[in-house]
């Protein structure tokens, strides 16, 4: 039968995967939501005819529930994929793993003592079509050994509870992991610069922000992150490498003439930007969690940039290089 889903945390990312699920998703069914909201919980379960279970713990060792998506903030996390980890449940857990290299290594560890592979992270960039474009021209060596990767993430706003230590651990966690599957290199050492902060930016937020990601083989990986950039959701790369260059992201695909102006359209958010990697992400896990296995970012996965993110984090504060050491 269908696999029986619960996705706890239905914030912006947990409603978008709830209504996936519900209407997209072959194979298979929502059937819980939880949130410690709980009139958001009722107001989401209606909204898709399924039950409104409070406690994510009782979701995830409900017997009517094969699977669980995990949608809580980033802080939650650690918890709840062990719970799943113990009672046997798989989980796509939403990025980042958790919010240290020790309790994501801890998750590694549990997982890997279970000897089953249960925990897929949600990094959707590795199935949007642009990004295993360029993982595979990479990997052709057609252009030569990459040099530099330029990233840009934009977003237009973002929620009131986000903090400075967020742009890092919840924005640019996405940029680490990419630049791990785009180049295939682990990240060594991690440098945070704090420009001025943009008017547009809430007070006390260091925002934007500029990255910079050694790899172990001598790349470098620039990041812009930059959240309150109020005109829209932009996620751009540039890879350089020894005999040329590569571009994702631009979003050119329809320019339109009309009304005495040119020009296409900017996506609001990730929802728009990378819908169909989402589509994708989450048709794989179930796809695979039916036969029993994972088929995308793994647990490790999740650690390795999460060990990137919280040196980053220590980069925020000292305004220092941090280096990054994977057990
Ligand atoms: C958000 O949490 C996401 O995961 C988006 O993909 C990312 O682009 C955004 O910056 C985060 O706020």
């Amino acid at each position: 039968g269908d696999l029986r889903v619960a996705v706890l945390g239905v914030g912006v990312m947990g409603q978008d995967h709830a209504r996936r699920l519900s209407t997209r998703t072959a194979g298979a069914r929502l059937v819980a939501v939880s949130d410690v909201d709980a009139a958001r919980t009722r107001a989401v379960a209606d909204e898709f005819g399924v039950r409104a279970v409070h406690d994510p713990f009782a979701a995830i060792t409900d017997p009517d529930v094969d699977a669980v998506v995990i949608a809580t903030p980033g802080f939650a996390h650690e918890e709840q994929v062990l719970a799943c980890l113990e009672h046997g449940v798989p989980v796509l857990c939403e990025k980042p793993l958790t919010t240290s290299a020790e309790t994501s290594l801890r998750i590694v560890r549990a997982e890997r003592e279970l000897g089953q592979q249960l925990v897929q992270v949600g990094f959707m960039r590795r199935f949007d079509a642009e990004y295993q474009q360029l993982r595979a021209l990479v990997a052709s060596g057609e252009l030569g050994r990459p040099l530099f990767l330029h990233c840009i993430h934009r977003n237009a706003s973002i929620p009131p509870h986000f903090t400075s230590e967020m742009l890092v651990l919840d924005s640019v966690v996405h940029e680490v992991d990419a630049a791990r599957y785009l180049l295939g290199e682990e990240i060594t050492a991690v440098t945070v610069l704090r420009p001025r902060a943009s008017s547009e930016a809430p007070e006390g937020l260091q925002d934007p922000q500029f990255v910079l990601l050694e790899t172990a083989g001598g790349a470098l990986v620039d990041v812009e992150v930059f959240v309150n950039a109020r005109y829209g959701y932009e996620v751009r790369t540039e890879l350089v490498a020894e005999r040329g260059t590569a571009q994702i992201g631009l979003g050119v695909d329809l320019v339109r003439r009309s009304a005495a102006g040119w020009g296409g359209s900017i996506p609001r958010d990730f929802r728009e930007r990378f819908g169909a990697a989402y589509d994708t992400e989450v048709q794989r896990w179930v796809d695979a969690v039916r036969r029993g296995t994972v088929d995308g970012p793994s647990a490790w996965d999740g650690y390795a940039a999460a060990a990137v993110c919280a040196a980053g984090v220590e980069s925020l504060r000292t305004g220092r290089r941090v280096e990054v050491d994977l057990s």
